[in-house]
């Protein structure tokens, strides 16, 4: 079934603000750090009956996952700007450990009701994704972003997400990334960790420095691991309606449906700068040495390789 752009809205419900929502605090399951509520559901979450036809994302919070998956969504959707626009990027993929509150659909609940061929998205470590996801050999992408991007990037979220962990000051979180004691645990372990799976799994790894410098070699990628082919011109339209600028004037694809108590995009956008480099912008110069030498010692052993500017 394929809701046309106004049922779709119709059908949705509506995101409600309560007055018990307020930034969450940190539990744990198996050591890595989730949302209180996360760690409520984990039974559920870990009993989630994945099907073979699934597609879920993957990544590292701040990652480039709208992106990929509106460019997913696109492909699947054969360029119809149109259907693409049938929900926000929340709706159209539920996010599988996410609870909101306690009296809204939880990301499972979305799943659940969502008819198959379903595509959904998850920041789970690669030891926590739901067993099915394997038994079921679905089909994974998942997208990196260098460490140093997605810090600063993770950090100006947390600032406009009244519903993240307080961040603290530039500083503070800072040390606490570096720890992995923030939302989602060490950005090292999840990305090395999903990095050993992909040669046990169908799954394609993606990196958004290789997005962002060659858009089209990457959606082809896409293309190929999900065994569809368009026309030259339905994947030139893809690469336009998936750029930065476009995105963020797009109003289901740039969180701007989230009500202002949730997430306030006059702290900082949702789709801030979507760039390579920003963070020399943010960094000290001890930060940088502190954090390369950090950054040399977590990532020995791995042939995972970042770049950090283009
Ligand atoms: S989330 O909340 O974890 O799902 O965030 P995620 O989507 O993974 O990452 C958000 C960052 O990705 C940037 N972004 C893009 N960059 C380039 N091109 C496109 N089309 C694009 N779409 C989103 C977004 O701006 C966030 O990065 P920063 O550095 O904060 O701008």
């Amino acid at each position: 079934m394929c809701l046309s752009p106004v049922s779709a809205l119709e059908n949705m419900e509506e995101l409600k603000v309560h007055s018990d929502m307020t930034r969450t605090e940190l539990g744990e399951v198996e050591g890595i750090p989730l949302t209180t509520m996360t760690c409520d559901t984990w039974d559920k979450i870990w009993a989630f009956q994945a099907k073979p036809d699934d597609l879920l994302i993957a990544s590292y919070a701040k990652s480039g996952t709208t992106w990929t998956q509106e460019i997913v969504d696109m492909i699947q959707h054969d360029g119809d700007t149109e259907r693409c626009k049938r929900a926000s990027t929340y709706d159209r993929h539920p996010f599988i450990e996410w609870v909101l509150h306690k009296t809204l659909p939880t990301g499972l609940d979305k799943a659940e009701e969502m008819p198959s061929p379903r595509t959904l998205k998850t920041h789970l470590s690669v030891q926590l994704v739901p067993p099915s996801f394997w038994e079921q050999n679905c089909k994974i992408i998942y997208v990196a972003r260098n460490a140093k991007d997605c810090l600063v990037s993770y950090y100006h979220f947390h600032r406009m997400n009244l519903l993240m962990p307080e961040p603290g000051t530039w500083d503070d979180f800072f040390e606490k990334y570096v720890a992995g004691k923030v939302l989602w645990g060490s950005w090292y372990d999840h990305v090395k960790g999903w990095w050993e799976a992909k040669d046990k799994h169908r799954i394609l790894y993606l990196f958004y420095e290789d997005i962002k410098e060659n858009p089209r070699r990457e959606i082809l990628k896409v293309l190929q691991f999900l065994e569809k082919d368009l026309e030259k011109k339905v994947l030139d339209k893809i690469i336009h309606c998936t750029q930065f600028e476009v995105m963020k004037d797009n109003p289901m694809a740039n969180y701007t449906s989230f009500p202002t108590e949730i997430m306030d995009h006059s702290i900082s956008p949702f789709m801030r700068k979507g760039a390579v480099g920003d963070w020399k912008n943010h960094f000290t110069v001890a930060q940088n040495e502190k954090f390369d030498s950090d950054y040399k010692q977590k990532m020995a052993g791995t042939s995972l390789t970042f770049r950090m500017e283009l």
